[in-house]
């Protein structure tokens, strides 16, 4: 497949400010007659290029005259005619088969319900069209579909009038006053359940907010629109950014390829991010639909209103609203709040945040994937939806709010849609609008060292180095910044340039009691400093520092970097025991076990039994018992780092020593803090009725940990108040976290009776049912001919991929144990070509998950290479697969 290189961007010679689509909806066969008016938008006549795939062209025409087969070059994906005009009409009629299509991309059949999807490139399914994001219109759409079948008719916009037709069809109108590229389109039709609230947004203009479901499930959309109402009200707090729409209609789909999607007024979403009750979804599962419809309703500023000029820009609407999805998230935990508490709230959305960012990012931004979060090439766009453009991308821009401030950032942000609303911009564009207001606050300085962060790959390392001065009261810090070559940069000779970036790298300091201590920079003094560094090495001079400080080091993570700093055990039990900075303090913890759990790793590859270890033991100890922490930031600041993240610091990488020390580690914390666990579990009961509420979650959760911590402890009474929490449930956390502390740990017949009388409790309700796929597939002692007795039962298919997610990817993904064996691998490869044939956007995030291949040990190594290989020797691969197995391979 050929490569787009992002230089090689052009703009479209055309404009294209009418679109009148009128569709005739049927699953077999929808028929689809698309009027589009160019207007030259340059020199001479160019040649109309128009997109389409998978389609049956029926006619052409333009001005109302039918083409000629010879006046036309009808092409596998494109459809090219010669106007001889600056202005003409340009009349589609085509047909595309919804039923057919289970890529889930362009119009697909869910259930009894049709959907679009058409970001990146679904829009050329269902016409040709120039489907590109800087091609930008204004929609008038027409449905027509049996009226029994599809009693619903949504589109974009506004519905401006609806009618019965004969034979028992109907008719809606939509028109959409918004101009918008072809990604932001969509259509759904069918019957549904509606939840409606009329909100009224700052300036007193009126809107109605409709939750849309399928038939019977109504009862469960009450959080959603509830968190819609929230995202509304925040905008407008935080950003001074209002609803522009009448009405904003928010649809529940079964069968979806990602989360959600931010479609002009007409958001689609994975059913997994709208259902929810006490009964069926968990805490977890609140706050996950909290944050992605907070992420798609903030995208009607942040990638509508302003959108990409080209696909390389993705990041300019992704990271930017999953900073703000963040933001959002984090001001609801610290709803009531303030000082010190409000700070520990935000924190564990930090900590969830930098803890995803290092299991999915870092070991992306070190494999043969790596690339810059604002790409320079790719072969399929819809591969690029990636931990880097969206996580890492929000890092970047999060930067820039830490080097602006919230004021400044604001600013930037107004400044941002003065300058371009209602254009498709790059991401320069945004870092020219941040950097005027920069430039105020810092003479002589501006963001042009910055701006590399949007051109290098790779997890820059930042080393550093402490001198004290005693008698001067006087310390000196150094930072050295390095970013060695990932990906393809390997291969490059010369070895390519990595030029120093601007890293707000944020500091404090303690003395050896575990007091602050306010270290004087520039004639001020200050609890944290933010050191901004872009050389290669910069040095700075404290003054009035007593004693040799203990440094808490980038504090709330102030950058997407990883530190390196020599220290003693004991300055991390301080940090853990005393940071004022929430984030550093757990990262403190964390830190101490990640060696402790190396260590481990270490000694079980030599057949060695490592001395117990109490320095752990006794940090824990202490912060079980700490009665300042909340639940809920206790239970991330007790909670060992993920087998992913201790993964990507073995080398070569350890799978199955990564679990069996996290796994002894466990037991040892479990065992030798069983009465604090058991203390612990008894008091964190949350009490009365169920309510999402962070306080109550933080409850559940830390009682969760104590739980599972007691069954890997071994503990006697463990399993008896497992099983009862089990079946004296009030909710889904408590049922989830006792059903998996059991499964986790227990091969009791007791547990594998918990396990069925959950799928006959729940086996009519698909989300509950991903859960009980899921928790299997991960569980110690799946082993494949598990998984495939699994993908027996019936209520397991392929082509669902919230269901494909929940048994294969979970176990190709998170069962390290159990994958990591040749008939795992080959397991893997065979899903993979069996995904492709269905559906070739979730095979190709299969497929990435053995990308880091070339880093373990033989013979996974030499296993691996062959599993990619036997998946490269197919003949007919997508475009999406064999990009990613290519660089896999390269
Ligand atoms: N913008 C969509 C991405 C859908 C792309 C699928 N190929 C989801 C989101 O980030 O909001
Ligand atoms: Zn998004």
């Amino acid at each position: 497949a050929p490569t787009i290189s992002r230089h090689d961007y052009q703009p479209y010679p055309y404009r294209l400010p009418q679109v009148k689509l009128s569709f005739d909806l049927d699953p077999a066969r929808t028929r689809v007659h698309a009027q589009l008016v160019f207007e030259s938008a340059s020199a001479g006549w160019q040649p109309l290029v128009l997109n389409g795939q998978d389609l049956e062209l029926e006619s052409v025409a333009i001005d109302g005259r039918p083409l000629r087969a010879d006046e036309y070059v009808l092409q596998a994906e494109t459809l090219t005619l010669h106007p001889r005009a600056d202005r003409y009409t340009v009349d589609i009629v085509s047909v595309c088969k919804p039923e057919q299509n289970s890529s889930l991309m362009g119009l697909y059949v869910s259930g009894s319900q049709l959907f679009t999807q058409c970001e990146a490139e679904g829009f050329r399914r269902i016409t040709w069209f120039p489907d590109r994001p800087d091609v930008m219109s204004q929609y008038q759409v027409v449905l027509r579909a049996d009226k029994q079948k599809y009693p619903l008719l949504l589109s974009n916009g506004n519905l401006l009038e609806q009618r019965d037709l004969p034979d028992g069809r109907h008719e809606a109108r939509w028109e959409d006053p918004h101009p918008k590229p072809c990604y932001l389109f969509a259509v759904v039709a069918g019957d549904f359940d509606c939840r409606e609230e009329q909100a009224r947004t700052q300036s007193g203009r009126p809107a109605l907010l409709q939750v849309y479901s399928d038939r019977g499930s109504g009862g469960k959309t009450l959080w959603a629109l509830e968190c819609l109402r929230r995202s509304l009200e925040w905008d407008e707090r935080r950003f001074g950014l209002e609803l522009d729409l009448d009405r904003f209609m928010i649809v529940a789909a079964r069968d979806f390829n990602m989360g959600a999607m931010e479609n002009k007024g007409l958001n689609v979403f994975n059913s997994s991010y709208v259902l929810a009750d006490k009964d069926t979804a968990t805490d977890a599962a609140y706050r996950a639909i909290e944050a992605v419809i907070g992420h798609e309703y903030f995208h009607n500023w942040t990638g509508n209103r302003v959108t990409c000029r080209d696909w390389f820009q993705l990041s300019l609407k992704e990271g930017l609203t999953v900073f703000r999805d963040q933001e959002f998230s984090a001001d609801m935990l610290a709803q009531g709040l303030s000082g010190a508490e409000a700070a520990s709230a935000r924190a564990v959305k930090r900590i969830d945040d930098v803890s995803t960012l290092r299991i999915a990012q870092f070991p992306e931004d070190a494999g043969p994937m790596a690339h810059p979060i604002r790409p320079e090439s790719y072969q399929e766009i819809g591969n690029f939806y990636t931990a880097t453009v969206y996580e890492k991308g929000a890092e970047v821009i999060r930067m820039q709010h830490t080097l602006l401030g919230e004021e400044g950032f604001r600013a930037g942000l107004e400044e941002y849609f003065r300058r371009h609303d209602g254009q498709a911009v790059t991401c320069d564009d945004f870092v020219d609008a941040m950097e005027s207001v920069y430039v105020q606050k810092h003479p002589g300085k501006n963001l042009g060292v910055f701006r590399r962060w949007y051109a290098q790959a790779g997890t820059p390392r930042v080393a550093v180095d402490l001198r004290y001065d005693a008698d001067a009261h006087a310390c000196a810090v150094t930072l050295t910044q390095r970013c060695d070559p990932v990906g393809i940069e390997k291969l490059q000779d010369p070895p390519a340039e990595k030029p120093p970036l601007h890293i707000p790298f944020a500091l404090g300091m303690l003395d050896r009691s575990g007091a602050a201590l306010k270290p004087e920079l520039d004639g001020t003094a200050r609890d944290t400093v933010l050191l901004e560094l872009r050389e290669a090495q910069q040095t700075w001079t404290f003054r009035n520092v007593p004693e040799r400080p203990v440094l808490s080091l980038l504090r709330n993570f102030s950058a997407p970097v990883i530190v390196e700093y020599e220290r003693p055990d004991t300055e991390l039990m301080l940090l853990a025991g005393h940071d004022t900075d929430p984030f550093a303090r757990w990262e403190a913890g964390q830190e101490l076990a990640t060696r402790r759990l190396l260590a481990l790793v270490g000694a079980l590859r030599q057949g060695q039994d490592p001395a117990a270890d109490t320095a752990l033991v006794e940090t824990w100890r202490r912060l079980l018992g700490d009665a300042a922490l909340t639940p809920a930031y206790k239970a991330r600041v007790l909670s060992l780092p993920a087998e992913k993240e201790l993964l990507e610091k073995t080398s070569p990488m350890d799978p199955l020593g990564v679990v069996q020390a996290r796994r002894q580690l466990r037991a040892q914390l479990g065992a030798a803090l069983a009465p604090e666990w058991l203390s612990a579990y008894h008091s964190a009961q949350d009490a009365g009725d169920y309510s999402p509420d962070p306080l109550s979650a933080g409850l559940r959760s830390l009682k969760n940990l104590a739980l599972s911590m007691l069954m890997a402890g071994a503990h006697p009474q463990a399993e008896t108040l497992a099983l009862e929490q089990y079946y004296g449930a009030g909710n889904m956390t408590a049922r989830m976290g006792a059903l998996s502390a059991l499964v986790n740990h227990s091969k009791s017949p007791e547990c594998a009776q918990a396990l069925s009388h959950f799928y006959e409790q729940w086996q009519h309700d698909p989300l509950v049912m991903d859960k009980w796929f899921a928790l299997q597939a991960t569980a110690p002692g799946t082993t494949v001919e598990t998984v495939r007795a699994l993908m027996l039962h019936p209520a397991f298919s392929l082509r669902n991929p919230n269901r494909a997610r929940s048994l294969i990817f979970q176990f190709c993904m998170n069962n390290l144990e159990g994958v990591h064996h040749a008939d795992g691998y080959a397991f893997w490869a065979e899903q993979v070509i069996a995904l492709d044939e269905l559906n070739p956007e979730i095979a190709a995030r299969l497929a990435r998950a053995f990308d880091n291949w070339a880093r373990f040990a033989e013979p996974q190594r030499s296993a691996l290479r062959s599993a990619l290989q036997s998946i490269q020797d197919r003949e007919k691969l997508s475009r999406n697969v064999a990009e990613i197995i290519s660089k896999a391979l390269k």
